[in-house]
């Protein structure tokens, strides 16, 4: 079993028992379990051999272990089946309405027997909600935009999640033997769209195997995979299936002269191939998913790559992430398409948390992680005091976290650790610190977390006001969406944009799966209006500093190159690059030259390691 899969049963029970009424401790401890099963490197299942293992685990205790070895042997969790009998199922799907916690469902539940989507959203429609202890116009308004976004998300799945899939399953079917030559997604997945409908997998074979007798038994062994929840179709060269989780596969087996042509049509996007369907028909060939092929007499000119079925086109090579019709054809064709940013361009993360708010490991923890992943620099962002659900820091712990991280890097660990701060935006734009903390930050980061909802023109003018606070120097997840859970908070992008143009503030690309924000065509907007970009995992552990990845599939998708990238710089030229700190005198001053005040009693001698700046 996966860690995922018990960790979602874990989930689910703790919120049965919340919207029972259990007591809070109760549900949190499934909730922290979950959580920590969800950040484990290691397999639970494997783990849970040695049962000391399990409760070696931080917060794992005698109960919560046996409840985990009972899914792992079971498939499922009594309590949760015994709350499932007193409540649908369906009330779980309510608890992924943004705006509606356990309370509020088990008050819907109590008073309309409403559990499902459409139920609620039927009482919103009738104005039935806006009476009710703890709801009012307002939030029947939000509802009902959570609804919508529901009703978009259904069905589909965050693109981490459908990697995993594509992972297994790709190890799973080249298992079968050497005649399997290529496994490999096509589809939104290689697009590297935030979200993926359906997993499209190709699989070719060695060249004159292609046989009835060889399909067949690969059909099998496809077909024997163990997270298969459903077969639907089983063709003569295509086998579609349902995982557990949900999430619809299809997969093709084709002869290896044809693995461009289907390569570049089962990419899609629909769009782009309609586009290059086109072209080719006004230059006189046809194009399918078997071949390019000359007409009139429908001759095959190209197949085997989609290099050579650009370049008969007239294209240069357009990467995957670009074929959405939004003009990389025309780019193609006039050569002059951006030059993508690789993963391996970025040398450095300026977003992260640590065990002083929110995360869970410690400075040097997640300094030398990253150090391990070849970076040269990392920016320590915990939270500030308003975010008091993430454990902000105030002044004083702010004061204490920077010398503690001056004092890591000190320490010379081979990587350099700025001190930042996940400054929050209060809701009428102002900062959550003042001047003299703010001064004292190598770098300030500041977010939005709190009055989600605020009317267009407020939001825009919040945001400004952030822009033009002297110290802001990036915006951190600038729109706020959670893929598949919460939209973009209303406001103008364009006028946000020109300022942040104006101010040199930089916009962040957030890599989490869970919000990839600035999107595609945000990224794209501010790059063509000159404002510059970090790609910014938001880790909270060690292992979230691996998802940077996600963050620059759609910084590629924003058609951005290395040069509209921040963290591609060199620390201290990326440094010098910012938007000057007031009263610096010049850009190039080196931010370990502002005096750390050191409050009276903690630990003296700290001082920030000198730094030569090139
Ligand atoms: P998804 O699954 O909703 O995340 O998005 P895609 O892009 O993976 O779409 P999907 O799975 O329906 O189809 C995979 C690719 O196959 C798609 O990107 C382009 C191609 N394709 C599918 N249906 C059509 C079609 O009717 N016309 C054309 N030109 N291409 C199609
Ligand atoms: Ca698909
Ligand atoms: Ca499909
Ligand atoms: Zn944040």
């Amino acid at each position: 079993m996966e860690n995922r899969e018990v960790a979602r049963i874990l989930r689910e029970t703790a919120q049965l028992l919340e919207i029972d009424g259990a007591m809070i401790g109760r549900f949190r401890t499934y909730e922290r379990a979950a959580q920590l099963l969800d950040s484990l490197p290691e397999s639970v299942q494997e783990l849970a051999g040695d049962r000391e293992n399990l409760t070696a685990l931080p917060g794992i205790g005698e109960g919560m272990a046996d409840h985990i070895q009972e899914i792992l042997t079971t498939g499922d969790y009594s309590l949760r089946s015994k709350m499932l009998q007193k409540y649908p199922q369906t009330i779980l799907s309510l608890l992924e309405l943004q705006s509606l916690g356990p309370k509020k469902v088990a008050f819907l539940w109590k008073t309309f027997q409403a559990s499902t989507v459409e139920q609620v959203e039927q009482l919103a429609r009738d104005g039935k909600l806006r009476d009710l202890p703890g709801f009012g116009e307002k939030s029947e308004e939000n509802i009902l935009k959570a609804v919508e976004v529901f009703k978009k998300s259904a069905g589909r799945f965050h693109i981490d999640v459908g990697e995993e899939e594509a992972e297994r399953l790709i190890s799973h079917i080249s298992s079968f033997g050497k005649q399997i030559e290529i496994v490999t997604p096509s589809g939104s997945l290689r697009r590297g769209k935030e979200t993926v409908g359906d997993l499209d997998l190709l699989v070719t074979l060695a060249p004159g195997t292609l046989t009835p007798d060889l399909i067949d038994s690969i059909s099998a062994h496809i077909l024997m995979y163990s997270g298969i929840d459903q077969t639907l179709a089983r063709g003569e060269n295509k086998v579609s299936f349902v995982l557990k989780n949900g999430l619809q596969v299809d997969v093709r087996i084709l002869e290896k002269k044809s693995f461009g042509a289907a390569l570049l049509y089962f990419t899609g996007s629909k769009e782009h191939n309609v586009a290059l369907r086109g072209r080719a028909n006004k230059m006189g060939y046809t194009l399918n998913e078997y071949s390019l092929a000359k007409l009139p007499d429908e001759e095959p000119v190209a197949g085997e790559t989609e290099q050579e079925i650009y370049a008969k086109l007239g294209l240069d090579f357009i990467p995957p992430e670009l074929r959405e019709n939004t003009g990389e054809i025309d780019a193609a064709a006039e050569h002059r398409l951006p030059k993508l940013i690789d993963l391996k361009e970025i040398i450095g993360d300026l977003q992260m948390h640590t065990t002083a708010s929110d995360g869970k490991n410690s400075i040097e923890e997640m300094a030398l992680a990253a150090k391990q992943l070849g970076y040269q620099y990392i920016a320590l962002t915990d939270h500030s005091k308003a975010v008091t659900v993430a454990n902000g820091l105030d002044e004083k712990r702010t004061l204490e976290q920077i010398r503690k991280i001056r004092a890591a890097d000190a320490k010379n660990l081979g990587i350099r650790i700025l001190a930042s701060s996940e400054v929050d935006v209060l809701k009428n734009g102002k900062l959550d610190f003042a001047d003299d903390i703010l001064a004292q930050l190598d770098i300030v980061l500041v977010s939005i977390h709190s009055y989600m909802n605020l009317e267009r023109a407020e939001m825009t003018e919040r945001i400004l006001a952030a822009i033009e606070n002297p110290y802001t120097q990036i915006v951190g997840h600038p729109t706020g969406r959670l893929v598949l859970r919460r939209d973009a908070y209303a406001y103008d992008m364009e006028t946000v944009l020109d300022a942040a143009r104006k101010y040199g503030v930089v916009m962040e690309c957030n890599a989490s799966p869970e919000r990839l924000d600035l999107k595609d065509t945000y990224l794209r907007m501010a790059k063509e209006r000159g404002v510059r970009i970090a790609i910014s995992t938001d880790a909270h552990s060690t292992r979230g500093l691996s998802l940077m990845r996600y963050g620059v599939q759609m910084a590629r998708r924003g058609w951005l190159e290395a040069g509209d990238v921040i963290n591609t710089l060199p620390c201290d030229e990326l440094l010098a690059g910012l938007r000057p700190k007031p009263g610096a005198n010049s850009q190039l001053k080196p931010p370990d030259e502002f005096q750390l005040e050191i409050q009276s009693g903690q630990a003296p001698g700290v001082k920030a390691k000198s730094r030569k700046t090139k």
